[in-house]
């Protein structure tokens, strides 16, 4: 079973609207394991590499505006699968599609200001990591209540 590491961030619209908190909460209670936290603004030059993959899109001049709206809050959570299971959690990019249940699904009505961003696989979340966090920024603990998340078989044991 893979542990793996979901770059997350609390976007200017989630922070504006006072809902880092319940984001983290939602998080925390699921299980997975958070290793970094910093807040921050975003630069053209890492908003150009994060959103290279939109580059040419209509959208992309007022995402990044968006983006750089106010600071946002990076964080990196860890758990087993913990991509699609933070992904999950997010919901669909667009609020008024995402599952009700989901972060985006529960308080996002926009495409745009849809809260919140998770990595989509493990070769982005490696970018998205080394994009925000430097070496020192990414902390490592034991958890003691990980027996209660996990089989002693999916920890390795
Ligand atoms: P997601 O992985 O769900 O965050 O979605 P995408 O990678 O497809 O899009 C990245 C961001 O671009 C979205 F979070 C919001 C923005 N976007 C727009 O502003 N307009 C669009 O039509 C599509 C995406």
């Amino acid at each position: 079973m893979k542990s793996q590491q979901s770059v997350v961030l609390v976007k200017p619209d989630a922070l504006q609207r006072g809902l880092l908190g319940e984001i983290i909460h939602r998080f925390e209670r699921k299980g997975i394991k958070l290793i970094g936290l910093k807040m921050m603004r975003l630069t053209d030059e890492v908003l150009d590499q994060w959103y290279a993959h939109h580059k040419e899109k209509a959208f992309f001049g007022d995402l990044k505006k968006f983006m750089q709206s106010s600071p946002i809050v990076a964080m990196l959570w860890e758990g087993i699968d913990a991509i699609p299971v933070v992904r999950k959690i997010v919901g669909a990019t667009s609020g008024r599609e995402a599952e009700a249940g989901s972060i985006r699904g529960d308080f996002s009505m926009s495409r745009q200001l849809n809260l919140i961003h998770a990595s989509d696989g493990e070769e982005s979340a490696k970018k998205e990591k080394g994009l925000v966090f430097s070496d020192e920024e990414v902390v490592e603990w034991q958890s003691a209540d990980e027996c209660l998340f996990y089989s002693s078989e999916e920890l390795g044991e």
